[in-house]
């Protein structure tokens, strides 16, 4: 008899177990919902989804990250919106989005600061970068990585722009971003802010004469169909900064956070190489597609930062000096170290 119940004791033991076994391989993984403003096919599309599929292969499918790229949930401001109040869970926006909730990120897109990637990458990834993006927990956000959009150019349909001087009364569209809005109309644009995903037709239907993004985007979103001619200013560097809600980081157990950590690092060096690729891939591609290109030389960029000097010391006012100052004195020291310091930047770092 005893040995019976032993035996019925057993299966029963081996029942429980091998259903707990398979509930927990057949339960159903948490979906994360992530949209971004630009197309699939772009290095900040496809490095999304490699950041989604290193994530479910990390969590064993206990995560999944379903990705809508393009602007389907919006633009980047109500997406960023979206996200603190826990009704999406990840986006990827322009820093110069995030500047109404940490003023800092205004400094990121100063014209005519990062003279390249490296400086960028330095800056970005180093000390500066991530007390800035320690500061947006009390926004309800995560930081987990800065991607790159990358340097900006020109695009217009009146004229081709050969010096930035001559932009009086051209209608651009910048992002909705008060430091370019006031830097844009300080050089002599007609700035107009503007979500992403209205951009195309706006160009189209001439609601405005240009726009400016960096060379993928350009070709990505087919403004060259619509744009007849290219500035290649560089006048700004753009980053995307990978965002998670606050609201969904909290549900997470601290293993899932790590695995999206390193998952967001391990996508950014790959997006950023990518960019990088196409971006050097989109200049003749854009010309093939019958843009007309323009240069500006080093020497106009030396004189646009001196026009926008009062716009700029508002902004390192508003920022607070201590914060913009320390990641001048950064750049400066990394030029030093580097090709030379930058004249530009070694006189904004000792004021
Ligand atoms: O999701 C990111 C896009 O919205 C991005 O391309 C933003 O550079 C940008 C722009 O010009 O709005």
């Amino acid at each position: 008899m005893g040995a019976n119940f032993s035996r019925m004791g057993s299966i029963g033991a081996l029942l429980v177990l091998s259903w707990a076994v398979m509930s927990t391989a057949w339960a159903a993984p948490r979906v994360l919902t992530a949209g971004i403003g630009l197309n699939a096919d772009t290095p900040q599309g496809k490095a999304m989804q490699r950041f989604a599929d290193t994530v479910q292969a990390k969590t064993q499918g206990r995560l999944r990250i379903e990705l809508h790229p393009s602007g389907q949930l919006g633009d980047d401001m109500k997406m960023v919106k979206a996200l603190q109040a826990g009704q999406q869970d990840i986006t990827c926006p322009d820093s110069s989005t995030l500047a109404p909730l940490v003023k800092d990120f205004s400094a990121i897109n100063y014209p005519f600061t990062f003279l390249n990637t490296a400086d960028a990458d330095a800056i970005l990834d180093g000390d500066w970068g991530q007390r800035v993006l320690a500061k947006l927990p009390e926004q309800k956000l995560v930081g987990l990585a800065f991607w790159e959009n990358g340097f900006r150019h020109l695009t217009n349909s009146r004229r081709p722009i050969e010096h930035l001087r001559e932009a009086s009364g051209v209608r651009v569209r910048v992002m909705q971003n008060q430091m370019l809005i006031d830097s844009f109309r300080q050089m002599g644009f007609d700035a107009v802010p503007m979500p992403f995903p209205k951009v195309y037709d706006a160009l189209k239907s001439k609601e405005v004469d240009g726009q400016e993004n960096p060379l993928p985007t350009i070709l990505s979103s087919r403004f060259y169909e619509v744009q007849p001619y290219l500035t290649l200013s560089r006048h700004v560097y753009s980053a995307f900064v990978l965002l998670i809600s606050k609201q969904t980081w909290d549900s997470l157990p601290p293993a899932d956070r790590a695995i999206l950590t390193s998952a967001a690092v391990e996508a950014r060096d790959e997006q950023r190489r990518m960019n990088r690729e196409m971006t050097a891939a989109a200049l003749d591609q854009l010309k093939a597609r019958g843009m007309k290109v323009s240069n500006i030389d080093v020497q106009e960029a030396e004189s646009v930062r001196r026009q926008l000097r009062d716009v700029l010391d508002h902004y390192n006012r508003d920022i607070g000096e201590g914060a913009v100052v320390s990641m001048y004195i950064d750049l400066s020291r990394l030029r030093t170290q580097g090709a030379g310091s930058s004249s530009a930047v070694a006189r904004q770092a000792s004021k």
